[in-house]
Parts: C-alpha cells; sequence; structure tokens
C-alpha cells in the first residue's frame, strides 16, 4: 500500500534507450544478460538510507531546504513512516538492496539501553519490510560519527570509554546486519583521524584501531556472520587528516594487524578522487592487493574539493570502474551502493527518483561498455602481451628469487644487453576505450 509520498506510480519500467519518459530506465533493465550473467546480479544496486531519508538538505551557510512528512523523526512513530517511505522508494526504483546506519533509521538518545531498543523495533520493522518486498540489505554500519560523543573519534579516542561505547554499538550494528541476512559489514571511520598533532598521540591511536577492528573481526567469527567485513578508505573530512586514507594507507594498516585475509575494502569514488586517485586506480589497486570488496558510487565536483556525493553522470568514469571490477571477476558479496545525494534544490519526491533513475543507467550503459571492452579483447591482450617477456625463464628466475644483483649484472656484461623501448601506446588505447562509449 502506497504512502503517497512518491504519488500514484508504478514501480520504474525499463523503456529501452529511445524512451523520452524520465521515469523510465535506458539503459537498466535487469533480466538483460551481460557476459552470461543478469544485468542486476552484475550491479547489485543499492539505495542508502542516509542521503535520501535523513540529510535535510543543509549546507555550511544554510539550514533545511527538505520538506519531509517524517521530518525530524525523532520518535519511533516518524521513524516508521519513514521507513515505509524507503521502502516504497526501493521497490519502485526495483533496487534488489539497500544500505543503513543505525542512526539513520530511529531516534537518536543518549542511553545505549534506549538506542538499542528502538534498533532492535527497527530491525524487525525491515524484516517483515524486506519479506514483503524482497528488498535486500547490502550492508549495515554504525555511525560513529554524528553524536558529539564522538567528535574525537571512536576506535580512535583518547577516552576508554568511548572505545568501550563504540564497540558495543558495532556488536548491536553488526547483530542486526547479520540476523538481516546483510551480505557486508561497513566500517567508515568517520572521525578515526586528527585534527591537530599537538594533542594527538600517533602510535596510541593506531594501537586502539588496530585492536578494536581485531574485535569487531573476533565477534564476526563469533556469531556466525559470514558478510565480508569492508573498511571504507577516505584521506580527510570530516577530520582534517583521516587514518583510512587510501586503499593502499588501509592495506598497510591491515597488514600490520593481522588482518589482510580478514578484512576487505569498500571504495568510494567521491574518496578516491579526495584522495588525489581515480576511482578506477583504487579499485585496480585494491583487486592487485586481493581486498577489493564492494563499491559506495557518487562523483564530487571537481573543482571544490570537498565530498559532495553528487550522483554519477559520466558514462566513461563509470566505465572503466566495471572494466576494472570485472577484471577481477565481478563483485562477490559486494555491490554498488548509491552513496549519493540530491542538490539541496532539488526538493521535490519525485527528484529523489530521478536522480537514482540517471545514476543507475550510466551504471548499467558503464557496464555494458566494460563487458564489451573484455568480450573483444584489445585491451587485456595489450596489458598482457606488454609483460610477454616475463614469461621466459630467466624472467621467471629474477623474479622467484634465484637471481642477485651480481647475477644480473654478470649477464647484463655478457650479453652486452641494451633494452629498446617500445612505445606505451596511450592515446591508441584511450582511444579503443573510446569505441565502446
Ligand atoms: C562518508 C561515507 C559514509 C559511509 C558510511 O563520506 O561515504 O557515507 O559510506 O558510513
Ligand atoms: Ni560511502
Ligand atoms: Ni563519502
Amino acid at each position: 500500500m502506497s504512502t503517497g509520498f512518491f504519488g500514484d506510480i508504478d514501480p520504474i519500467p525499463f523503456e529501452g534507450p529511445d524512451s523520452r519518459n524520465p521515469m523510465a530506465f535506458r539503459h537498466y533493465d535487469p533480466d538483460q544478460m551481460v557476459m552470461g550473467k543478469r544485468m542486476e546480479d552484475h550491479l547489485r544496486f543499492a539505495v542508502c538510507y542516509w542521503h535520501n531519508f535523513v540529510w535535510p538538505g543543509t549546507d555550511p551557510f544554510g539550514g533545511q531546504t527538505f520538506d519531509r512528512p517524517w521530518f525530524p523523526a525523532n520518535n519511533m512513530e516518524l521513524s516508521r513512516h519513514k521507513a515505509d517511505v524507503a521502502f516504497e522508494m526501493f521497490s519502485l526504483l526495483r533496487a534488489p538492496y539497500f544500505t543503513f546506519h543505525d542512526f539513520d533509521v530511529k531516534p537518536d538518545h543518549d542511553s545505549f539501553a534506549d538506542n538499542h531498543r528502538d534498533l532492535m523495533e527497527m530491525r524487525d520493522i525491515f524484516a517483515a519490510k524486506m519479506q514483503a518486498t524482497g528488498v535486500k540489505l547490502l550492508w549495515g554500519t554504525a555511525n560513529m560519527f554524528s553524536n558529539r560523543r564522538f567528535m574525537a573519534g571512536a576506535a580512535t579516542n583518547p577516552n576508554p570509554d568511548v572505545f568501550a561505547y563504540a564497540g558495543a554499538l558495532v556488536k548491536s550494528c553488526m547483530e542486526v546486519t547479520h540476523s538481516l541476512d546483510g551480505e557486508n559489514y561497513v566500517l567508515w571511520g568517520g572521525r578515526e583521524g586528527y585534527e591537530t598533532l599537538l594533542n594527538t598521540d600517533l602510535a596510541q591511536e593506531d594501537a586502539q584501531m588496530g585492536r578494536f577492528l581485531n574485535m569487531v573481526v573476533e565477534h564476526k567469527h563469533k556469531i556466525g556472520f559470514t558478510g565480508q567485513i569492508l573498511i571504507e578508505p577516505k584521506p580527510q573530512e570530516p577530520t582534517k587528516h583521516q587514518y583510512d586514507f587510501d586503499v593502499a594507507t588501509v592495506y598497510g594498516f591491515l597488514k600490520r594487524h593481522g588482518l589482510e585475509n580478514e578484512v576487505t575494502v569498500n571504495i568510494e569514488q567521491g574518496h578516491a578522487i579526495l584522495a588525489g586517485h581515480t576511482f578506477e586506480h583504487e579499485i585496480a589497486t585494491a583487486a592487485a592487493l586481493g581486498i577489493f570488496g564492494s563499491i559506495d558510487i557518487n562523483r564530487n565536483d571537481y573543482q571544490s574539493g570537498w565530498d559532495t556525493d553528487q550522483f554519477p553522470n559520466s558514462v566513461s568514469e563509470v566505465a572503466l570502474t566495471y572494466y576494472y571490477i570485472l577484471q577481477n571477476g565481478g563483485f562477490g558479496a559486494g555491490g554498488t551502493n548509491f552513496d549519493a545525494k540530491l542538490r539541496r534544490q532539488s526538493i521535490e519526491p519525485d527528484d529523489l527518483l530521478m536522480a537514482h533513475i540517471g545514476g543507475m543507467d550510466i551504471c548499467a550503459q558503464a557496464l555494458k561498455a566494460a563487458a564489451a571492452m573484455i568480450e573483444e579483447g584489445t585491451l587485456p591482450d595489450f596489458v598482457r602481451d606488454r609483460y610477454a617477456g616475463w614469461q621466459s625463464a630467466e624472467a621467471q628466475a629474477m623474479l622467484a628469487g634465484e637471481r642477485s644483483l651480481d647475477d644480473l649484472s654478470a649477464r647484463v656484461l655478457a650479453e652486452d644487453l641494451q633494452p629498446q623501448p617500445v612505445s606505451g601506446r596511450q592515446e591508441y588505447l584511450e582511444n579503443i576505450v573510446n569505441r565502446y562509449i
């Protein structure tokens, strides 16, 4: 039964690339087969709770611009209404998954027990709605950055009682995620970082964060949660220096604390850009290190230096994203989570729908382009051929630790080696990419 929030509309249909209907998909056709798999099963779209149903449209200069019937959602009645609209939107968009923080779905209290009670009630409401709609949980997470108790961090807080509170919160949120058959659990270290070294002990905070994540992994095994634990890297914002700067930094942290086989990464487009990387750089790095998990799709404004969380709108950018994901074997338990929000002047309910329709279509178009790049083979073949010299017996011996610098020197002299450069052919390769976009 409809909440009336979106008016009287049907689930968004697929009408094909020639459609001029703004409330229809032009490329996202869930059942279309791409490389032997349904599009829906490749993309594994998730719609997030926080940007759509919690953020009121504020910016540093102005307050609320969105007028939603469940605002300010400071009691359970309004929270239940918010859940009705959220699940209605997931269904209208035909998104197979959603994502949420505890803080998004219920009123915020000072007492842990009050928060826990409301979270349990919402869990039961979600379980019934998931059953009724078929919408599944891609991941759950704990918000350990909004309430002022977390202003100096959660796991990295100088006060051990905040560390304990954060641990208790992750325990509840992971257990709720598990009981809703969530496929992953995310930790974004929203305030795990620092503003000034003058009040910060870096070694102490690293030890705290390492122990905290180990406890999370221990608890996952204890309760039999088989989903992935995902760390979401971000270099700055809200803190000036965030510890989970980028994929490579997170990998070093995981190695240092013995977690590289337990934890993978949730990579976000806007965070990659803030770190001075491209999204595909971060994805390919995670794949090379064996820790690729999932993605948060959005885009940043390239001029602002801020995590603007806009909906993706460039096929050429997103095509390379899926190209490297497909090269890595596609998503396992991960998926494409729209961690994206409207601009604050887009105040109508159908703006929420159109933003996702456009984003889902961009991803679908990009997936088709990426699949064509792989199936046609020129790009992967080029890279393979470029490294083909490493297949020789001598090259394999160098890699396998069977040669020393003395050996290399002796051979270079004996054979009078004078290696000749070959073209990297970047423009040729860029032209090939453009064939598919
Ligand atoms: C913020 C993060 C956040 C995480 C979930 O920048 O992207 O939204 O995805 O806590
Ligand atoms: Ni995110
Ligand atoms: Ni973000």
